[in-house]
């Protein structure tokens, strides 16, 4: 008979806890684990089915290589030894610039990225592309200004608000909290509580709010700062928070004082008197503001973030309780770049920096296939499968057969591996011990360490195992001495001892300690990913040290071996520290430990968002008359993480939607076949007619195009998306304003 193992769900960022029951090496039944301290219990449709994912035909078991069209299995030693060799050729041809790491995404396995990372900056390079940059890294460049650091990021305090606004996000498929369905469900029908939900379309979220402004899309930066006038004008802004906690109030002043916010409104396509009325609320409920991809991947995206800063800033609503706070989490999900320090790269020909470390995919066909010496040549790829997720299909498909090497670390066949000249089998969520550093929680800090539950077929490894493998080959990890492996055979703290000694007396230590401890610990442990995550606590920082405190570790010498045995003992995740509610405030690294809401590299760009302008950019493209949001979340798609296509049998699960009234004027009917066009391509997709979009939109969800068995499922939406239509400061891509036109297929 089988066993109930606990483990989490990885198809999105919530990770909710998860029982499954495995008979014969098969993940055969799965239920929610209600002795997750984070979830509680709480699960949807997508974490009921991650045997879709864990089980399908085009898993991968050996390293491949490409022989023509075909792929060759070969050893581990050989597909090391070649890329390897391949690596070094291009590295001493055409330098560092040449290479990119792709990777280190993903919902629920973040160690890779500490290894991939150490991989590339071991060759010299700094090219790490990730989806952050192709959703959040705008957003994470405005706080890096307002706050001090492009990691520390601010959520709502849901639990403790009184008004939540929800705009450009859509909780109730999307989740994006812990336990968002019940929670905004219950939100929602309190009373005491407001939820207001700003979307074009009748989300599943507006549906139940107390408030939808059905917003005209793409004018959300317009709203904002015709709210943040509103609330100047009408001398309703908190003037003794900004007094002791904001810098730069008095010089932005002027980017709203005379701002005409009734025409603004109008252009919005909303009523004045109700934004008033919500600006109103602002200015004397205890709110905070939940902002997603909506706004994200929109136009003026980074300058919307900005005016969102602005407006929670002189509302009072930055790092107090029920406003937006500083979450606690075992590590930032991103580290912090400053595009001023020359020392941060740019890209060679599109000419754009990191931001938390990372680059935009937008660009990487442009820097592959560009003619400039240093252009990208090579790229490792981890957890990512650009060739559906990321914009433009048909240019990536074209860049990536012009690289010299491309290498794919994958679970599965996908269409990023079948173009790859290299594949690696990785082990899957559930078949290594891998974790996630994205459930933030507040004030709690929440960590589950994932066990392997099922053995996989054929050899694949852990993606951390595979990069050490490469470095161990490149020669970037230095010498180990011989008591070093020895002492990770015995006690751990000892080990710990002999590991100092080393890396006092071994200058290169530092730089490769992932590579080091998974060549050790992590060879007694099985896992590259547990011995990282033991590095981790011991060497965590001491605001670390001092929320675990509160949560009742003792501090001292053992801090990180009492925490990683707890991690250990609670297979269903555990508490390992709370913050100091009191204290968010002193989360902010600026100079003067205020909220900086003067960013001069924006005040123009926002300074040109008015009525007028807006109304002209907006006005209709007769070649593409309609609007196009090209990737919805919802419950029939987790990104492309699902492959096994049975998981959505029976379903609609991918259509382009339309609101009656085009639908008729089109002569189009629910049902039949449409060919959706835009600047970069066309798909054919079965037509839904329904009312929950606005006239003048249309919607795909994102994540389909799938190929299985010879079978494609679903229309690639990215076939639609260009590459080149991005946030001119983030470069992040502007999929939920994409111009099209639809007729009968
Ligand atoms: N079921 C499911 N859940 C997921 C995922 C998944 O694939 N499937 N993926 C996960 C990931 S990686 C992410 S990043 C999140 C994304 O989570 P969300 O950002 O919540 O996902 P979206 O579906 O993009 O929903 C955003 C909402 O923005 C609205 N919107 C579109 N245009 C505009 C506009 O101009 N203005 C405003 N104000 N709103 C607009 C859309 O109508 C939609 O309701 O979802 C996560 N959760
Ligand atoms: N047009 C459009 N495009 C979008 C979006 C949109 O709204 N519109 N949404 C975007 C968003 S928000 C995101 S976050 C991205 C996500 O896009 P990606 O970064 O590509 O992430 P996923 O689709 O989640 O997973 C990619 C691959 O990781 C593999 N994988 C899973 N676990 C492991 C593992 O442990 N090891 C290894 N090596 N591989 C593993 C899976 O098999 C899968 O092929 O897509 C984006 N693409
Ligand atoms: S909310 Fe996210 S993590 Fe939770 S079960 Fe659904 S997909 Fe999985
Ligand atoms: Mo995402």
């Amino acid at each position: 008979m089988g066993e109930w193992h606990k483990t989490g769900c990885v198809m999105c960022a919530q990770n909710c806890g998860l029982e499954v029951l495995v008979e014969k090496n098969r993940m055969v039944k799965v239920r929610p684990d209600k002795d997750n301290p984070r979830s509680e219990g709480y699960v949807c449709r997508k974490g009921l089915s991650v045997a879709y994912h864990q089980h399908h035909k085009q898993r991968l078991t050996h390293p491949l290589k490409r022989v023509g069209d075909k792929f060759e299995q070969i050893s581990w030693d050989q597909a090391v030894d070649e890329i390897v060799a391949q690596l070094k050729s291009i590295l001493h041809k055409h330098g560092p610039k040449s290479l990119a790491y792709m990777g280190g995404g993903g919902q629920g396995c973040h160690f890779e990225a500490a290894f991939g990372v150490r991989l590339i900056r071991g060759l010299g390079s700094h090219y790490h592309y990730n989806a952050l940059g192709q959703e959040l890294t705008g957003s994470y460049w405005v706080w890096g200004r307002a706050l001090g650091r492009q990691n520390l990021i601010v959520g709502s305090d849901h639990h403790n608000t009184d008004m939540l606004l929800a705009i450009g996000w859509n909780g109730m498929m999307s989740h994006q909290m812990p336990q968002a369905r019940r929670f905004l469900s219950r939100f929602a029908k309190d009373p005491e509580k407001l939820l207001v939900v700003i979307d074009p379309r009748l989300s599943e979220t507006a549906k139940i709010a107390d408030l939808h402004l059905p917003i005209r899309p793409g004018t959300d930066a317009l709203l904002t700062r015709a709210m943040i006038a509103v609330i100047l004008q009408e001398d309703w802004h908190d003037k003794e928070y900004i007094a002791r906690h904001v810098s730069g109030f008095d010089k932005i002043v002027s980017l709203f004082a005379d701002f005409d916010a009734r025409g603004a409104i109008e252009a919005c396509e909303l009523d004045y008197d109700q934004v008033r009325d919500l600006c109103q609320k602002m200015a004397t409920r205890k709110w905070s503001m939940h902002y997603d991809l909506g706004v994200l991947m929109n136009r003026h995206s980074t300058a919307t973030t900005y005016l969102q800063v602005i407006l929670l800033a002189i509302c009072g609503r930055i790092c107090v309780p029920g406003g937006n706070v500083a979450p606690g989490n075992l590590l930032p999900i991103a580290s912090h770049s400053d595009e001023r320090d020359s020392r941060t790269w740019r890209t060679v020909t599109t000419d754009y920096p990191a931001i938390t470390g990372v680059f935009p995919p937008n660009v990487m066909p442009e820097e592959i296939l560009s003619d400039h010496p240093e252009r990208l040549r090579a790229v490792i790829c981890g957890q990512s499968n650009p060739l559906r997720s990321y914009a433009d299909t048909s240019q990536y498909e074209k860049a990536f057969k012009h690289l010299d090497l491309l290498v794919t670390a994958e679970l599965a066949m996908t269409e990023t591996a079948e173009l790859s000249h290299y594949v690696l089998p990785a082990r899957s969520a559930y078949e290594s011990w891998d974790g996630t550093f994205f459930p933030w929680t507040y004030p709690g800090v929440f960590f589950q360490m994932r066990r392997p539950v099922v053995t996989p077929a054929g050899e694949p490894l852990e993606v951390s195992q595979i990069y050490t493998r490469l470095a161990d080959s490149l020669g970037l990890i230095p010498d180990i001495p011989e008591p070093l492996y020895h002492a990770a055979k015995g006690d751990r703290l000892q080990f710990g001892m002999e590991l100092l000694n080393y890396a006092q007396s071994e200058p290169k230590a530092m730089k490769t300690m992932p590579f080091v401890l998974a060549k050790t610990l992590g060879q007694e442990l099985g896992s590259a990913n547990l011995a990282a995550l033991w590095g981790l606590l011991m060497t965590a920082p001491k605001q670390f040290q001092e929320n675990a405190a509160r949560a009742g570790f003792t501090t001292g010498m053992t801090l990180g071996e009492d925490i990683f045995q707890a991690i250990l003992d609670h297979p269903e995740g555990t508490w390992i520290g709370r913050i100091d509610t009191e204290k968010n405030m002193e989360r902010i690294r600026t100079e003067d430990g205020r909220i900086n809401v003067l960013i001069p590299e924006l005040t123009d760009w926002v300074q040109s968002i008015d009525a007028s302008s807006e109304k002209k950019a907006l006005e209709i493209d007769k070649r593409f008359p309609l609007v196009l949001i090209a990737g919805l979340h919802m419950d029939t798609n987790a990104n492309t993480l699902m492959r096994n296509p049975a998981w959505n049998k029976d379903r609609r699960a991918c259509t382009v939607t339309m609101n009656p009234k085009d639908a008729d004027e089109l002569n189009l009917q629910d049902g039949q076949m449409v060919k959706v066009t835009t600047e970069a391509g066309e798909v054919e997709i079965e037509l839904q007619v329904t009312i929950t979009t606005r006239p003048g939109l249309v919607v795909i969800p994102h994540g389909f195009g799938l190929k299985y068995n010879g079978q494609v499922y679903g229309a690639n939406v990215n076939r639609l998306t260009k590459n080149t239509h991005r946030d001119k400061l983030a470069g992040t891509p502007i999929h939920r304003y994409v111009p099209c036109r639809v007729e009968a297929a």
